[in-house]
C-alpha cells in the first residue's frame, strides 16, 4: 500500500490543497490536533506580520466521514486569508475591472537565494511573481496538515515524532536565539538555523537496502532537503562521524539487541534499527531582506536592488514543525509499505505479528 501526497497552491492564491492517498480506512483524525500543528508552524519568534493575517484551519473536502477515514483519497484545504488583499493580482482567471490591491505590478528584480531568477528563466516568466508564489514556504502549511494525519497513523503503532530548534544564527540557547533574532531584525537582516527531529518507537525494519531509493535515510534526507531553505541534512551524528575512528563511531550491540549509544541516528544500512530515528536539517538565512541585496532588473538588464517584501527574520521554529511533519510523512509511508492493510485493524495486526516474530514487545 503506497501512501502518497500531492499538494497545490500559491502563497497569495485562494488556498493550499493537499490530497493524501493510501491511508487505511478506520483512522480517526483529530481536527484540533491538525490545527494545533498549523498554529505551531505559524507561531515562533522572528516570523513576519503575514502570520498574524493567517488563521490556517484545515477543511476536509473528501475521504473522511464523521472524523474517520474511509480508505479513499483525503482532500485537505487551507484557505489563504491574505488572498483577500490579492484578489486581482492573484486571480486564477483573467481579472475583471481596474487593477487593485497587491500583486498588480510585475516583479522584475529577483532576490538572491530565492527561486526568483532560476524559476523565471526555467519557466519563461517575465513576472518573477509567477515563480515565487509556488516556491514560497507558504505551502509548508499543507505539508504540516498532511504530517499531522501521518502522526495520527503512526500513533497507532506507538511511533511519536517531535521536532525542535537547535540553533538560530549560530546561537544554541533560547536567550541567544532570541537576541540574535532581535539584532538581525534591527539590522534589517535575516538568519538561518538548525532543527532536529527525533522519532521514538520506530520498529526495526523500516526502509530497505535493496535499492538506493528504498533506504530510509535516502528518503528522510530527500523529505528534509525538499523543504524550502534547507541546505544540509544529517542523520545521527552525520558529518561528525567522518572525523572519528570506527571504534568511536559505531553503536555496539548489547544483550537484548539494544544500544547504549545512537550515533547512527537509528538507521543502519538504510534500515531502521529500533533506536530513535534522529535527523537534523540546516536552513540558510531567508532570502527576503529588508536591506536588499544586489540584483539585476530582468526587464532592463540594469543593476538594481532585489525585491523587498515583508519578511520573516528567521523561521527556524517553523522549520522544526515542518521537518517534524516531513519525517512523520516518510515514516508513515515506510510503515504503510511494511505493514499494508486496507483497514486500520489490518495494519496494526501486521505490525503486532511482525514484532512477535522478532521478539519485541508491543
Ligand atoms: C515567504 C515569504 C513570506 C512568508 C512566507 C514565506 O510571505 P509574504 O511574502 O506573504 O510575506 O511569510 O511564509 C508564509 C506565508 C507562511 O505561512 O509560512 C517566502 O518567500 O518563502
Amino acid at each position: 500500500m503506497q501512501l502518497e501526497l500531492v499538494t497545490a497552491g500559491e502563497s497569495h492564491g485562494p488556498a493550499l490543497v493537499a490530497i493524501l492517498t493510501g491511508l487505511p480506512a478506520g483512522l480517526a483524525l483529530d481536527r484540533a490536533a491538525i490545527d494545533d500543528d498549523l498554529r505551531r508552524r505559524r507561531e515562533g519568534y522572528g516570523r513576519s506580520p503575514r502570520q498574524k493575517l493567517e488563521a490556517d484551519e484545515v477543511e476536509v473536502l473528501a475521504g473522511l466521514r464523521h472524523g474517520t477515514t474511509l480508505g479513499t483519497p483525503v482532500a485537505l484545504v487551507i484557505r489563504n486569508r491574505d488572498h483577500a488583499n490579492w484578489t486581482w493580482g492573484m486571480s486564477p482567471w483573467a481579472p475583471e475591472g481596474a487593477p487593485t490591491g497587491k500583486g498588480t505590478f510585475s516583479v522584475t528584480l529577483p532576490r538572491p537565494g530565492h527561486a526568483d531568477l532560476a524559476g523565471a528563466l526555467k519557466y519563461g516568466h517575465s513576472d518573477v511573481r509567477n515563480a515565487l508564489e509556488r516556491a514560497s514556504a507558504r505551502q509548508t502549511a499543507a505539508h504540516v496538515a498532511a504530517g499531522a494525519v501521518a502522526k495520527s497513523l503512526l500513533r497507532q503503532i506507538g511511533i511519536t515524532v517531535a521536532g525542535s530548534p537547535r540553533e538560530v544564527g549560530g546561537e544554541e540557547t533560547p536567550e541567544g536565539m532570541r537576541e540574535a533574532t532581535d539584532t538581525a531584525r534591527a539590522d534589517r537582516d535575516t538568519l538561518g538555523g538548525v532543527v532536529e527531529v527525533v522519532a521514538t518507537g520506530v520498529p526495526p525494519g523500516l526502509g530497505s537496502y535493496a535499492e538506493k531509493r528504498d533506504r530510509l535515510d535516502t528518503r528522510l534526507a530527500a523529505a528534509l532537503m525538499g523543504i524550502q531553505a534547507v541546505k544540509g541534512v544529517e542523520v545521527g551524528e552525520g558529518f561528525a562521524l567522518a572525523r572519528l575512528r570506527g571504534s568511536e563511531a559505531h553503536d555496539e550491540i548489547e544483550p537484548g539487541l539494544r544500544r547504549e549509544t545512537n550515533r547512527a541516528g537509528g538507521i543502519e544500512g538504510g534500515v531502521s534499527n529500533g533506536e530513535p530515528v534522529v535527523v537534523r536539517a540546516g536552513m540558510k538565512p531567508l532570502p527576503t531582506l529588508m536591506r536588499p541585496l544586489r540584483s539585476v532588473d530582468l526587464a532592463t538588464d540594469e543593476p538594481g536592488q532585489a525585491l523587498v517584501e515583508r519578511s520573516d527574520v528567521q523561521a527556524v521554529e517553523a522549520l522544526a514543525v515542518v521537518a517534524e511533519a516531513a519525517v512523520a510523512w516518510e515514516l508513515a509511508r515506510a510503515a504503510r509499505e511494511k505493514f499494508g492493510g486496507d483497514a486500520l485493524a489490518d495494519f496494526v495486526a501486521a505490525y503486532r505479528a511482525y514484532l512477535d516474530r522478532i521478539g519485541r514487545p508491543h
